[in-house]
């Protein structure tokens, strides 16, 4: 990728394809010189950001606009900065960008201005890589980890792993130049301890990196409960669809039934279980039992779901799973509110009823809001930056512990200070402090045009 910071850049910021409104992003040094043959009526450069009504001359006609501008380098790109917004249509939205392009600008390339925000200092690489999660998030959660690294405390960690790190071989290095004096600015335990404190540091990153690998992309809800409890009847109503069979006899369910549930846009997979019940493995009850098994260990939260009607505590079962559960009343409509706090459990149940269709919707609010607690916690990395930081993490850990060996081996200093060089470099890929063309180029064109 070429790194043409000279150039005034444009691009459409807004999804391409018909919509109501558009959006046109240019930046760059050149910006004003563009933006003054475009806007009517001519306008006085400003010095702090504003946001004016305008039109703009674009093939003989004038093209009602908003301009938002931020005149100078402070701005997300570190570069003069507008946004244009726009009527949606297509054809008014191209003529806008040839004329931007008329006027001296130049197509942006994939990432650009991100790229820009990256140079100027105004991002570190893996808040580059959170837009680029943003962009992409396919769930909440996904949202959830790609807006906290963008908030920048992967960075700043980093970072400050990192002054630790300079500090710590400035003070090798002042030694050094005074060896023939045999003046030490740094003693022995205070090194080794600050390369395992840094080497502790590293491991925590790297653990957090490997976590993110593991986390599935949609999340699994499955219900369980005694035989008769009222499962089936409830997947049906939160999918609004007859995917399982329900009948007044124990035992209906045998198989799992697995329905895709959209909830907010986001895609949940529901599942249907047998009733809980100790059987022969070799009956068909018993098969029934080892799929249920299966399906419960391999949930990401389960609805436990106790009939109201029913007094006896089911807590065998209950712990059998080490998942996070949610407790569920069902078929609520056949007690009265007031006797359902008999039961011991009651105050911490949802009460539902899935033939009046009642206390559904809080339901799907709580599943949601245990999803989302359970699957982002706020550790979590953009996929992208996981993969990219686990090179570099690797790299200092290695030369950490091999740092922290030869200060056990009292040898030269030299080899020493070479060591934390090498962690230094490792760390310093991460944040983009240190890198090469080809690594931003891997970055950055993934991202898309206009970003
Ligand atoms: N009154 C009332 N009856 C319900 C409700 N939900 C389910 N039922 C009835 O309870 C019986 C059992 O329902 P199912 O949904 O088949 O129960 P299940 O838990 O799937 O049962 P198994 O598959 O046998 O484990 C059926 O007769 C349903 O009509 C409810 O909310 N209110
Ligand atoms: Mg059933």
């Amino acid at each position: 990728m070429a790194l043409h910071l000279g150039e005034t850049i444009a691009a459409l910021g807004s999804a391409p394809g018909g919509a109501a409104r558009g959006l046109v992003r240019l930046g760059g040094p050149g910006l004003e010189a563009v933006l003054t043959q475009l806007v009517e009526p001519p306008f006085q450069w400003p010095s702090k950001p504003v946001a004016i009504g305008a039109s703009l001359r674009v093939q003989g006609s004038l093209v009602p606009a908003e301009l938002s501008l931020w005149p100078t380098a402070r701005s997300y790109i570190g570069q003069p900065l507008a946004e244009l917004h726009l009527s949606g249509s297509p054809p008014v939205l191209e003529a806008v960008l040839a004329a931007c392009f008329e006027a001296g600008a130049r197509p942006a390339e994939r990432g650009e201005f991100t790229l820009r925000a990256f140079l100027s200092g105004r991002l570190d690489l893996t808040q580059a890589e959170a837009v680029l999660g943003v962009i992409e998030a396919e769930s909440r959660a996904e949202l959830t980890t790609a807006l906290g690294q963008l908030a920048g405390g992967l960075g700043v960690e980093v970072q400050s792993a990192r002054n630790s790190l300079l500090d710590l071989l400035a003070d090798l290095e002042a030694g050094l130049d005074f060896a023939d004096e045999h003046l030490e600015f740094v003693t022995h335990d205070e090194l080794s301890r600050r390369l395992v404190e840094e080497a502790r540091l590293v491991d925590d990153l790297l653990a957090r990196a490997a976590g993110r690998m593991r986390s599935r992309p949609i999340p699994r809800v499955v219900l369980a409960g005694q035989p008769n409890a009222g499962k089936s009847t409830l997947v049906n109503a939160l999918a609004g669809r007859q995917v399982a069979l329900v009948s007044n006899q124990a035992g209906t369910t045998r198989d799992y039934v697995s329905v895709e549930w959209i909830v907010d846009g986001v895609a949940i997979e529901l599942v249907d279980t047998a009733g809980w019940e100790a059987s022969p493995e070799e009956t068909i009850a018993g098969q029934a039992q080892s799929f249920r098994a299966e399906q419960w260990s391999q949930a990401d939260l389960i609805l436990l779901c106790t009939p109201a009607d029913d007094a006896v505590p089911h807590e065998t079962w209950a712990t059998e799973a080490a998942v996070p559960t949610l407790g569920v009343l069902t078929k609520s409509d056949m007690v009265p509110a007031a006797n359902a706090s008999t039961s011991q459990t009651a105050s911490t149940q949802l009460r539902v009823s899935a033939t009046e269709g009642t206390g559904l919707s809080e339901l799907r609010r709580a599943i949601v809001a245990r999803l989302a607690t359970s699957s982002a916690d706020g550790d979590a990395l953009v996929a992208t930056t996981a993969a990219r930081c686990r090179e570099g993490l690797v790299a200092a850990r290695s030369a950490l512990g091999r740092a922290i060996a030869l200060v056990g081996l009292e040898t030269d200093q030299e080899l020493l200070a070479i060591e934390i060089r090498e962690a230094l470099d490792g760390l310093g890929r991460l944040v983009g402090a240190v890198y090469t063309d080809d690594l931003l180029d891997r970055i950055f064109s993934r991202f898309c045009i206009g970003k």
